[in-house]
Parts: C-alpha cells; sequence; structure tokens
C-alpha cells in the first residue's frame, strides 16, 4: 500500500475519531439532563439541542462516512490490488474534511441546533446544509472510482467471482448514491434557499419524505462494512470457515433491493400521507429483515464450525470455545459483541416496523434504545475494532495497551444493554424522547414532574455511564497506538475467511445490472404515491423557526 494512500486513510480515522470524544462527551451529557440530576437548560455554554445535535451528526454521520470510505478504500485495494486514483482519493478526502468543519463550526456557535434529521420548520444556519452535502458529495467521488476500478477488474478478470468484500462495498456504495441524491435535493433546493431567506417558506410534509427516503437507508449504509466484517473475516478470527458465501450475496442484494422503499416506516404518524403506502412500505420493512436473519444464520453457523474444530462438544456449550478474551484476536471481541446487541437491536426493529405497534413506541424513549442496540452496537463496535486493527497495520505499531482493547466491547456491550432496557421500558410507559426531561418531567420542583420515569431513566443513567467510561478506554488505546513508536513495516492485512464448500460462481450473484433495473423499479413503485402525496397535501408552506422561539423568524 502506498505512503499516500496509507495516509489518507489515517486521516480518514483519525479526524472523526478525534471528533468523537465530543460525540461521546454529548451522549453522557444527554443521560445526565434526561435522568433529572440536572436541571439545567446548557451546560459550558452548550445548550440541550446544541449537544444533542452535536452527539448525533459527529456519531451517526461524521464518523460513519469517514469509516465506510477510508474502510472501502482499503477493502479495494486489499482485494482487487489496485490503488485507488489520488486525485479522485485527494479531492474526496479534501471535500469530505471542508464539509465536516463548515458544519461542525456551525453547529458548535449555536446556529444548527436542528438534530441529525435537521426536518423543517427548524431553521440552520446554510453553512450547517452546505458542509453535509460537501461531506456526502466527497464519499461519492470516492465511491465513483472504486467503480472505474471495479470495471477494469472485472473486464480482466471476466470469469472471476468478484470477492464478497467488493460485493458489499459496491453495494452498500450504491444505496448510499441513490439515497443521498434525495436529501440533496432536499438540502440544495428546498432548505438551503429557504434558510438563506430567498424562498419564504418550505414544503415541510416533502422535505421529511425526502428525507426518509435517505434517512433508513442511511443505517444499511452505516451496517454494510460491519456485515462485510461479519462474512469474511469473523470465521478466520474464529479460527473457522464461512458456512456460505453465496448467502451473503444473496443478503447483500436483497440490501440492495429494499433499503431505499422503506422509509416511510418513519413516517406512520404523518397525517401527509396515505395509509395504503404506509402498509406497503411496512411490509417491506419486513422483507428488508430477511438478509440479516440469513447473516444471523449463516455467522452461527460458522462461528459453531469454528467451536467444533477447537474440539468443542454439545449443543449450546460449544460457544464457550470461541476465542472471546484473546488478545491477538481482539477484532473477534469487538464483532461478536456487536453481533449480541443486534439480535436485540433487530427484534425491536421488527417491533417498530409493525405499522399498529409503532404507534406505541414513536417517538419515545424506545426507539432511541432500539437504535442504540444497532448503530451504537454491531456498527460503532466494528467501527471502534477495526479503526485499531487499520491504525496499528498502516502504520506498523503495537496496540497500546492491548488488554484494556480486549475489554473494550465487553463493557460497552454492558453499558448499552443497561443503557437501552432504560430507555426501552422508559418508552414503553410513554417516556419522550428529544426532551430535557431534567427541566420538567423529572424535576421534583416542577409541577410537570413524573415520578414513575425516574427508575428507568435511572438505569439510562447508569448504562451511559459505563459507555462513557469504555468510549474513554477506547480513545486511550486508540490514540496511544497512533502515537507510539513504530516497530514493524506497514500493510494492509486483513483475516480472510475461506468457505467451508467449495462455491461455484453464479453468475447472476456476480453483476450489478439485473439488481439495479429491480432496485429502480421497486422504489419508483413504493415512493411515487408517498411523494405525490407530500406534493399534494400540503395547505400552507412553512416559515423557518428557531429552536429557542415559538414565533417564526420572518414575522420579526
Ligand atoms: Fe431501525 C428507527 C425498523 C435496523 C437505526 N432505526 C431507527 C432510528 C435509527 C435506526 C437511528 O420500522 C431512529 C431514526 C430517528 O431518529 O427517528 N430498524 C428497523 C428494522 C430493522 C432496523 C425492521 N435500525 C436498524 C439498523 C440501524 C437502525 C441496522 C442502524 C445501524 N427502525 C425501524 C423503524 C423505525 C426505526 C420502523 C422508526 C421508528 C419510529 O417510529 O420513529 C431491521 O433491519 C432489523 C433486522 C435485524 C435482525 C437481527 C438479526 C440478528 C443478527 C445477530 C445474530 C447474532 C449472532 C451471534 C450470529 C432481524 C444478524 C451469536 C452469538 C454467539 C455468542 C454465538
Ligand atoms: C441520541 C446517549 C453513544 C447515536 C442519544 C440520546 C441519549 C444518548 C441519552 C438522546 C435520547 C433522546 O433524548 O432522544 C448516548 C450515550 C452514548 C451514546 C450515553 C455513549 C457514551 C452513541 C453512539 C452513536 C449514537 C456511539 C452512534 C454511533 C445517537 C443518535 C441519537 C442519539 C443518532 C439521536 C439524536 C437525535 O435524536 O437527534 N444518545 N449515546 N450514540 N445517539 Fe447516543
Amino acid at each position: 500500500v502506498s505512503r499516500f494512500l496509507r495516509n489518507t486513510i489515517l486521516i480518514e480515522l483519525f479526524v472523526p475519531i478525534l471528533l468523537l470524544t465530543i460525540g461521546i462527551y454529548h451522549g453522557l451529557m444527554q443521560v445526565v439532563y434526561r435522568s433529572g440530576v440536572i436541571h439545567r437548560a446548557a451546560v459550558a455554554k452548550l445548550d440541550y439541542y446544541q449537544g444533542l445535535t452535536l452527539h448525533g451528526v459527529i456519531n451517526a454521520i461524521v464518523l460513519t462516512t469517514f469509516f465506510a470510505v477510508a474502510f472501502g478504500h482499503a477493502t479495494v485495494a486489499f482485494c482487487l490490488k489496485k490503488e485507488p486514483n489520488r486525485k479522485a482519493t485527494a479531492l474526496s478526502m479534501w471535500l469530505m474534511l471542508i464539509g465536516t468543519v463548515m458544519a461542525a463550526a456551525a453547529m458548535l456557535s449555536g446556529k444548527a441546533s436542528v438534530l441529525y434529521t435537521f426536518y423543517p420548520p427548524l431553521k440552520a444556519h446554510p453553512a450547517f446544509y452546505l458542509g453535509t452535502a460537501l461531506l456526502l458529495v466527497g464519499s461519492w467521488v470516492a465511491f465513483f472510482d472504486w467503480v472505474a476500478i471495479y470495471i477494469q477488474w472485472k473486464k480482466e478478470n471476466k470469469t472471476t467471482n468478484t470477492p464478497l468484500a467488493i460485493i458489499g462495498t459496491l453495494v452498500n456504495f450504491t444505496i448510499w448514491f441513490v439515497c443521498t441524491l434525495a436529501v440533496a435535493y432536499e438540502v440544495l433546493i428546498l432548505l438551503v434557499p429557504w434558510s438563506m431567506g430567498w424562498t419564504a417558506g418550505v414544503n415541510v410534509p416533502l422535505a421529511r419524505t425526502l428525507f426518509w427516503f435517505f434517512g433508513h437507508a442511511l443505517v444499511y449504509f452505516w451496517l454494510l462494512p460491519s456485515y462485510i466484517m461479519f462474512y469474511t473475516m469473523l470465521p478466520k478470527l474464529a479460527g473457522g470457515k464461512l458456512y456460505s458465501a453465496n448467502a451473503g450475496r444473496v443478503a447483500f442484494f436483497i440490501f440492495l433491493l429494499l433499503s431505499i422503499p422503506i422509509g416511510v416506516h418513519h413516517q406512520f404518524g404523518d397525517p401527509s400521507i396515505g395509509r395504503g403506502i404506509k402498509l406497503t412500505q411496512s411490509i417491506l420493512t419486513f422483507g428488508v429483515a430477511l438478509p440479516s436473519f440469513i447473516t444471523a444464520f449463516t455467522i452461527a453457523a460458522s462461528l459453531e464450525y469454528a467451536a467444533r474444530l477447537r474440539g468443542a462438544k454439545g449443543l449450546y456449550s460449544w460457544i464457550w470455545k470461541l476465542p472471546f478474551f484473546r488478545k491477538d484476536v481482539f477484532l473477534f471481541g469487538y464483532l461478536i459483541n456487536g453481533l449480541i446487541l443486534f439480535i436485540f437491536g433487530g427484534l425491536t426493529g421488527l417491533i417498530n416496523a409493525s405499522y399498529s405497534l409503532n404507534n406505541v413506541v414513536h417517538n419515545t424513549s424506545f426507539i432511541p434504545g432500539h437504535f442504540h442496540l444497532t448503530v451504537a452496537g454491531p456498527v460503532f463496535l466494528a467501527i471502534l475494532g477495526m479503526s485499531i486493527f487499520m491504525v496499528s497495520q498502516l502504520t506498523g505499531k503495537k496496540i497500546f495497551l492491548p488488554a484494556i482493547n480486549t475489554i473494550v466491547p465487553y463493557l460497552w456491550t454492558v453499558g448499552v444493554l443497561i443503557f437501552s432496557v432504560g430507555l426501552m421500558w422508559g418508552g414503553l410507559m410513554g417516556e419522550p424522547r428529544r426532551t430535557n426531561m431534567g427541566l420538567t418531567y423529572l424535576n421534583p420542583a416542577s409541577e410537570q414532574f413524573h415520578p414513575y420515569w425516574v427508575i428507568s431513566s435511572m438505569l439510562g443513567l447508569a448504562g451511559g455511564g459505563i459507555m462513557f467510561v469504555a468510549g474513554l478506554l477506547y480513545f486511550i488505546v486508540f490514540f496511544g497506538t497512533f502515537f507510539s513508536k513504530r516497530t514493524a513495516a506497514p500493510v494492509i492485512d486483513f483475516p480472510v475467511s475461506e468457505t467451508l464448500h467449495e462455491e461455484k460462481r453464479i453468475p447472476i450473484f456476480d453483476t450489478f445490472k439485473p439488481w439495479l433495473a429491480m432496485m429502480g423499479i421497486i422504489i419508483f413503485l413504493s415512493y411515487l404515491p408517498a411523494i405525490s402525496d407530500a406534493l399534494n397535501n400540503t395547505g400552507k408552506k412553512a416559515p423557518p423557526y428557531l429552536p429557542t422561539d415559538p414565533t417564526p423568524v420572518t414575522t420579526k
């Protein structure tokens, strides 16, 4: 791997992880505000919604996008033995960096406290929208370059099966490219002119529908890099083989078809969208759970095989033969903990997806309970583990405090489980999300004091505190590794799982065209009614509002 690519990947890991320190700090602050330990609207001059915006945007948008691009570069270089084009790679990195700085400046100066979903009529400074757009466009540039490399590689290797990790990467960025088109339209055509004051109002249902066209596919963009690791690396780390790579191909292509046409399941409560399309997208959402079930069984079978190779006996006791605490395969610990959390993340997702049950949980703290079991579970743990792995390899440095590194994912998992149980239990008792409960419901001095939520929010605080400690330990290991002395030559050498059975190339699972056509048709059919409802159902367009003021900005 060239020095140029090495440095690019290292910058794309270092910058977001440095920002993550702010993101994790605001995670802790969220549980502190929510549980009523403090009764304040701001701490250290950063107010509640500003902190929640920083937390959501840094952790879930900036970190994940940088990581997906950095990991994509490494995967393409490792699997196809071709390095990305230098100009495209540099352009992509700079666009992402400049975009991040713009969005961060807007958030830190308090001019963009609109949360990571930036729903209008809440208005942010244009720098926030433009910065986010640049971050997305930067990631596209890297993707276009990989497509060119892949096409070239395929010409040279017509009958060779494309490596599974490359299928996963290209599927993931295709989903990303298509879904970000909608949010790019929302930002550039609807929100920026409105936030600049060039247009007086914005069509709120349309903006929300375009956001969720992007928003749920976004979660699979977060997830698929972890799936690539589960299929192509975890069985090897466990000491075994992958039960079926074709299962992985099927799973990735189903994601390609179904990740986008389900965004309306975030809008079951929006009166502007018709019931028919809500039910249709609810059913399609159950469809998108299929590739995860396929993954659950395939990976469980691969792990069982690995354990039996190590001499395990018994129906379930084989589990204890897996290398949970081995420092040399620490990545195993990060990935397996992610999978364990995802069992609960997936089940709670299916509850949300049910059109009728969604009424019970929507806008309650059940939802952050669900998504910390997913994005702060398999996604985040895979990012943490793989960034340490890549930094250590690409710098040729030994892991700093390897024993601590090995326990980080376990500590994090215990924290997330306690945190999410607290939030979800509270959610089922009606505890709201995105609310500074310390000011009202959990302030004994307030008329709105609600003692039922004391214990659940305290559990949230306890779990969140443990997550915070695990986060701190991770930072020590990450930065300690980064700044230690080089002991070996830099490389990229991922663990590669062999397949258990010899698998012939099946042409339909080694081509993109038919899948792309099907993807287009399904999206068109499922989004046409939703977009037309959003266009037809609005009476008035909304003027801009600031989070601090219930009157519109333009009437002042
Ligand atoms: Fe979700 C809301 C439905 C997956 C993230 N989700 C959210 C939000 C986020 C999010 C961030 O239908 C909030 C957005 C906001 O701010 O408003 N979600 C689903 C469904 C799935 C799902 C059906 N979500 C995810 C993933 C996320 C994520 C993945 C991030 C990465 N979600 C919803 C719905 C809402 C929602 C509604 C809207 C709620 C509302 O009202 O606002 C499915 O994809 C889940 C399928 C997963 C499975 C689990 C498979 C299990 C596996 C583990 C196997 C374990 C093994 C280990 C092998 C079926 C793969 C064995 C262990 C040994 C020791 C051997
Ligand atoms: C929101 C805690 C780490 C992603 C929240 C909320 C809390 C919280 C309490 C607000 C819930 C609400 O009132 O609605 C924590 C703690 C963390 C942590 C204690 C660790 C120390 C993470 C990580 C990610 C993440 C690692 C993603 C990689 C999010 C997102 C939101 C959120 C996307 C939603 C923000 C919004 O509603 O606008 N977190 N979190 N969190 N968290 Fe975390």
